[in-house]
């Protein structure tokens, strides 16, 4: 019974608004929870959660010495990733939801989870989980609320957002909120279900304890409940990561990019410069998602709503990404990683150690695959990365000089291209096709179309989102370029064309002179392209003929691939913007 729960926090004097009070309530009579504990954020509270996961056995303290607090959780083998087939967007209109969603009425969705809920707290605590995604004094910030009965999914909230008693106060000054519930239930796949009310503002999720499943501030509300709200109020919530790229002159620019998961967006937000291009220094603003608004100069300005990384943890290495390497190396949650002997943590592509047990606790053994999961974790705080832009925690964000879109795909899409305007960059962005990652469940390395890396993500129809772009775009007097790049292209027996990771500076460097107007390029017909003279190669280990395929735009391939665009856009029906159809038929005429 809720009345019998008791309320457990160590600021439970704090007054709580009566929104949250409310609803706290009547989820407690839904789920019967054995305590209720509103969580204030603070450090002690924090160690408490710790302590506690460690007593029952679900966190594992690693090597103090090597990974000081850093901590090993396994989650369930069948609990390891994003759960697309069962993730709904519930509106009124299932044609808001759009084909790019699962879509359920809202009334039966809510039936169906509350069947879930009824009793599923009994013998947990209910933790109730303030949080602010955005800076706490930036007015493009939003408020969520999440009540969870999982201490892991507190502890990863606690880093991933700004969780605690200040957002919750200003919850209290009248700020309205996002509702999300959330319970690992039996982690049976069978009663898996996550629920999107973008009308009502609220989540409901039960059954997993994953990441994108269950830190509900992070897809469910930065993305998909809040991609709804800016279509409504004039924004874009994107999934982007923000970087800033100072020159030798000690210009800044700042640069957001929208790969899909699992596709190097937390590496090139922390791209570490090569050699030929030392005087560069680059910083962090976010390695995930961009909250994107037209600013009062006419340009788009851009927050990170997170607090933290949790990033795949596999491939990462010195020489991928050193600032990631250095900063998990402590006050590090790792989430299905292998460990050594001497326990520390160990994964694929570390380049040192080996595994003594792999990421299910198993004597390490080659014949069960992989030692860390594809989709093992870390989260860690922003600020424990050394290049954490100090702009990061400015209110008003940045201002954005560029936007690229990418993907993984071995043929086809040269290093880079830009728009030619706009409208068709939108078209560019509506087209990105990439390969399927371990980051959610299904077959991996399938190519699909992942519209501006949103397909899992956008909380409403497709073709009202690229209108949406378009619009967004008109408000705009000085926009940022659009750019697409594929760091991923293969040769034909399999190999990458290009070295990726620091180099990948050489191309942003390019785009970055195209922006103030020093860079050539030349007209192609799928857009503006550098040359390979145009593009800063010194000490770079690429020969000419691969640099041949990467500048190349292959015309019979491009036509096709226009053919499959028109065909991917006509899934989408009326709602498809006729300017994208007119900058389809414009890049198809010229090939
Ligand atoms: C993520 C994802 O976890 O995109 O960021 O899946
Ligand atoms: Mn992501």
């Amino acid at each position: 019974m809720a009345t019998a729960a008791s309320t457990t926090s160590s600021n439970s004097s704090l007054s709580h608004p009566a929104a949250v009070e409310r609803w706290v309530s009547e989820v407690a009579a839904l789920t019967r929870p054995a305590a209720i504990h509103w969580c204030d954020g603070s450090a002690a509270e924090l160690a408490h959660l710790r302590d506690l996961l460690i007593q029952g056995g679900d966190l594992k303290p690693l090597n103090p010495a090597s990974f000081p607090g850093c901590d090993l959780y396994r989650s369930s083998p069948n609990d390891v990733a994003r759960v697309e087939h069962v993730t709904f967007v519930c509106t009124t209109n299932p044609e808001d939801a759009g084909p790019n969603n699962h879509w359920m009425a809202p009334a039966e969705a809510h039936a169906k989870m509350d069947a879930l809920f009824a009793g599923a707290m009994q013998g947990r605590t209910l933790y109730v989980v303030p949080y602010c995604m955005g800076p706490l004094d930036s007015p493009y910030a939003r408020l969520g609320v999440e009540i969870t009965d999982s201490a892991y999914v507190v502890l990863n909230m606690a880093t991933m957002t700004r969780m605690g008693a200040p957002a919750l106060a200003r919850i209290g000054r009248g700020e309205s909120f996002v509702k999300g519930l959330h319970s690992t239930g039996d982690l049976s796949p069978e009663r898996r279900f996550i629920m999107h009310f973008p009308e009502e503002l609220s989540i409901k999720s039960f059954g997993s304890g994953y990441g994108g499943n269950a830190l509900l501030g992070k897809k469910c509300h930065a993305l998909r409940i809040a991609s709804w709200q800016a279509k409504g109020e004039g924004w874009l919530a994107e999934h982007m990561l923000i970087v800033g790229l100072t020159n030798p002159k000690g210009e800044t620019h700042y640069v957001a990019a929208a790969f899909p998961s699992a596709c190097g967006k937390t590496n090139l937000a922390m791209l570490i410069p090569p050699k030929a291009l030392n005087g560069w220094k680059v910083t962090t603003i976010g390695d995930d998602i961009a909250w994107l608004h037209p600013g009062p100069d006419g340009r788009l300005w851009a927050i990170n709503p997170e607090a933290g990384y949790f990033g795949v943890v596999p491939g990462t290495n010195p020489k991928s990404n050193r600032n990631a390497w250095d900063m998990i190396r402590r006050n590090t949650l790792f989430t299905n990683v292998a460990v050594t002997a001497s326990n520390e943590p160990w994964w694929e592509g570390m380049s040192e150690g080996s595994p003594a047990l792999d990421w299910q606790g198993r004597p390490y053994d080659p014949a069960n695959g992989a030692a860390a999961h594809p989709n093992a974790r870390f989260t860690v705080a922003a600020t424990q990365n050394a290049d954490y832009d100090p702009k990061a925690d400015d209110p008003r964000g940045v201002p954005l000089s560029a936007i690229l879109f990418g993907g993984r795909r071995a043929s086809l899409a040269p290093l880079v291209y830009e728009a030619e305007s706009w409208a068709h960059g939108v078209l560019i962005g509506a087209s990105v096709a990439s390969e399927t990652t371990a980051a959610a469940t299904g077959k991996v390395g399938v190519v699909r179309r992942d519209p501006m890396a949103m397909k899992p993500f956008a909380g409403y129809h497709f073709g009202d989102y690229w209108q949406h772009w378009l619009d967004v775009g008109a408000k705009l007097t000085n926009p940022p370029r659009l750019f697409h790049v594929n760091w991923f292209r293969q040769s034909a027996d399999g190999r990458y064309l290009w070295p990726g990771f620091g180099d990948n500076l050489r191309v942003l460097e390019w785009m970055l002179r195209r922006v103030t107007g020093a860079a050539p390029a030349h007209a192609t017909p799928i857009g503006y392209m550098p040359a390979a003279a145009d593009l800063n190669l010194d000490g770079v280990e690429v020969s000419d003929a691969a640099l041949g395929e990467l500048l190349a735009v292959d015309r019979a391939a491009w036509r096709q691939e226009c053919r499959d665009i028109e065909a991917f856009l006509g899934e989408y029906g009326t709602r498809v913007p006729t300017r994208l159809h007119e900058e389809l038929a414009r890049v198809s005429a010229r090939l």
